[in-house]
């Protein structure tokens, strides 16, 4: 027999939510391609999800519930995992109360009907909750001060733009499937720019690649407003639609346009160049999310904002300040929105788990995530969760959180999920279903709580079918088309909410309707210090984690990190040292072994290592990030991280 053909939506943490065709030979995934139907996957997947096949057949995924008996984790039934649970939520809620019951979701799958873990722990605390977003707090909460919201216009708008402007952003690694549109883009005759310290993929895509020092972003944008305001080229009906441009023009005006350029360590004409840009619009800033990751990034991206709308880029199609698509919009809600009676810091997890008294966090629920790896300082997360008396992970591997768990509960991978996805990168709404039925001992997440709250009597909490959940999460827009029925015939469907330009009319989402520009420039860049000197060591350098094509966060494709990470940095950082050779990445937190690469193309401050290495092996650059928010939205400061790199 030939192979059968399924469609599914993939769920991971990814602009992209691709169309995937999954063949299915016997029961069995044979191979995995991208849909060529979907307007964005456009009949290709990125590296780490064409090779899923070696983690989704392979050995590694869970197949049944393990219980930590004597300190060793064991297979054991879901009645004993789930008996196990009910008892000690219990236990812990009579004893200490609900606050002293925590929950951390993730993003390992963005499905919808993950959000409905939060309603279980809701009804059945309130429980704590952790806040803030490690991922995209800081240039949400940017957004939502300048222009009342986080959105962007339609992705296939890049279409009008003439100028591209690729804001910290590597689309050829973590956004695979934006390339085809700026390419289309420049088919048309757009010119992409590129503005990253760290000379990565994305700039064989630019006309031009400027590297400004890391975290100076502010005083780039700053520069080009103030190349803009010198010379008369901005929107003429700024003051309208803005407040306080007065206030912003004297920040701009704090600073001749060489002075902004050598504060951000580029050439003044680059800075007019790009001012240039601006002018001559439409011109589109597509904002990465790696620069925000800093103390300062909030104030990065408002400065980012306000650029696009004095230069009067933020209304035209073509335009526009592109950082997240919202990717819930679409979806009814499965309740009002949970209850916080005690909060925990996601940046800073670790020490609030620690610092958690009257009650302490007695038990941690882990969901789709891997804070042991990917929360900085990791070793105090680590540690902080290994002093938490009960600590259950629901995972599809055993992760090196699962590790340190009581009770691991096996959910379905992204292959035999069932669920609903919005996207972060576009606007386009897709079912995922199983090419494969899940393995008899793993059960869907729905399903967990469900056979949970009946086991404790939380009568309120939705019993419905996967189906009827589905249909109920689209019912504000299953009127406008997008019914269930609709999604499984036709793939997915453009959102009927999301208009293709965000804002229309001079109007932005804020209470009054004016975009807010900032008028105070942010703290200087605060880098946790670097270690003291020792002998042969290089002078301090910035230290990137950036997403590597090899895996999502610490999930990793193929035969993954391998013995070791690496290390790029320029060749003069370490002058006697040759490509290949092993050395140490210090901070004042630790140290991580590595092969050091070499690129004359990089700064001469800056250290770049792979996202998501194995902390159990010393492999993670979070093992030497500090953990400390960003300015807004209680992001994390992962890039504000100085190091050390020895030979080893
Ligand atoms: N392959 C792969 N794709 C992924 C992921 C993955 O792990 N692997 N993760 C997914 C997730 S969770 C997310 S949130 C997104 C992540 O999306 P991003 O965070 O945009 O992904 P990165 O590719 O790490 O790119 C961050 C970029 O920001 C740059 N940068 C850092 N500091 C500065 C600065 O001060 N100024 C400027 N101008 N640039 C700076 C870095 O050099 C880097 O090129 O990608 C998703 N896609
Ligand atoms: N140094 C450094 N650290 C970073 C970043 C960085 O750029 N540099 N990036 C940050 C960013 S942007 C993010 S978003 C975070 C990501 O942090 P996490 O979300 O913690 O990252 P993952 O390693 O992807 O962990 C997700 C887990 O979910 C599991 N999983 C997959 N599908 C499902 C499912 O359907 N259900 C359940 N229950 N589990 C599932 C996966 O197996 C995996 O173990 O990392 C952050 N950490
Ligand atoms: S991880 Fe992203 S690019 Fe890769 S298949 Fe999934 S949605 Fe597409
Ligand atoms: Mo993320």
């Amino acid at each position: 027999m030939p192979p059968a053909t399924h469609r599914t939506t993939c769920s991971r943490d990814c602009p992209d939510a691709c169309g995937i065709l999954a063949d299915v030979q016997d029961g069995v995934v044979t191979g995995l391609r991208g849909d060529p139907d979907h307007p964005v996957t456009r009949g290709f997947l990125c590296f780490r999800t064409s090779r899923f096949l070696e983690i989704q057949n392979g050995a590694e995924r869970l197949r049944q519930p393990l219980v930590r008996r004597g300190g060793r984790l064991e297979p054991a039934t879901w009645d004993e995992a789930l008996d196990r649970i009910a008892t000690k939520l219990l236990s812990i809620r009579a004893e200490s109360g609900p606050a002293a019951i925590l929950h951390y979701r993730s993003g390992g799958s963005l499905g919808i009907l993950k959000h409905l873990v939060d309603l279980f722990f809701d009804q059945f605390g309130p429980c704590a909750t952790k806040i803030g977003d490690i991922c995209s707090g800081a240039g949400e909460a940017a957004q939502v001060a300048d222009f009342g919201t986080s959105d962007s216009n339609d992705l296939f708008d890049l279409l009008h733009a003439r100028h591209i402007v690729l804001w910290g952003k590597n689309p050829m690694v973590s956004n695979v499937h934006l390339v085809p549109v700026l390419k289309d883009a420049q088919a048309r005759g757009a010119e992409v720019v590129l503005i990253d310290p760290v000379r990565h993929q994305s700039a064989a895509l630019a006309a031009a690649v400027h590297q400004p020092a890391p975290g100076r972003d502010f005083e780039l944008a700053m520069g080009i407003a103030r190349a803009l305001f010198d010379s008369g080229r901005i929107d003429p009906r700024a003051g309208e639609f803005c407040d306080h441009l007065p206030a912003f023009r004297a920040l701009a005006e704090r600073h001749p346009v060489a002075g902004w350029a050598a504060l951000a360590d580029l050439e003044p004409a680059a800075v007019q160049a790009l001012a240039d840009r601006f002018a001559d619009g439409p011109t589109a800033i597509l904002v990465g999310w790696g620069m925000q990751r800093r103390q300062r990034g909030g104030a990065i991206v408002r400065a980012l904002d306000a650029l696009a709308a004095i230069s009067g880029n933020l209304f035209r199609p073509g335009g526009g300040v592109s950082f997240y698509f919202k990717r819930r919009k679409p979806f009814h809600p499965f309740g009002p929105a949970v209850r916080q009676p005690r909060t925990l810091r996601e940046p800073l997890l670790g020490q609030d788990l620690l610092a958690a008294k009257d009650p302490p966090v007695r038990c941690l629920w882990v969901t789709a995530g891997n804070p042991v790896a990917m929360l900085p300082d990791s070793a105090t997360v680590a540690r902080a969760i290994e002093q938490v008396e009960f600590v259950v992970v629901a995972d599809c591997l055993l992760s090196e959180t699962a590790q340190r768990a009581h009770v691991v509960l096996p959910v379905p991978t992204l292959l035999e999920d069932s669920d609903l996805l919005g996207a972060y990168g576009h606007h386009w709404i897709g079912e995922s279903r199983p090419v494969v039925p899940m393995p008899a001992g793993v059960r869907h997440e729905v399903q967990i709580f469900q056979d949970l709250a009946r086991r404790l009597d939380l009568e309120d909490y939705p019993q419905a079918s996967i189906d009827q959940l589905k249909r109920q999460a689209l019912g504000d827009v299953g009127g406008q088309g997008v019914s269930l029925d609709y999604l499984r015939q036709h793939g997915a469907v453009r959102s009927p909410v999301a208009d293709p330009l965000l804002f229309r009319d001079g109007h932005v989402l804020t209470p009054n309707g004016k975009v807010q520009l900032l008028t105070a420039a942010p703290p200087e860049p605060d880098a946790a210090a670097p270690p003291p000197p020792v002998a042969g060591a290089s002078a301090p350098l910035w230290l990137f984690s950036n997403s590597t094509e090899k895996s999502q966060a610490s999930v990793w494709a193929g035969k993954g990190l391998g013995e070791r990470t690496w290390v790029l940095v320029h060749p003069d950082v370490l002058p006697g040292l040759a490509a290949g050779a092993r050395v140490r990445v210090c901070s004042l937190l630790g140290a991580i072994e590595a092969e050091l690469r070499l690129d004359p193309q990089q700064r001469k401050d800056v250290a770049i290592v792979p996202k998501g290495g194995h902390f159990g092996r010393g492999q993670n650059a979070n093992a030497l990030i500090p953990a400390r928010a960003t300015d807004l939205g209680l992001g994390a400061a992962y890039l504000d991280c100085m190091v050390r790199i020895v030979p080893a």
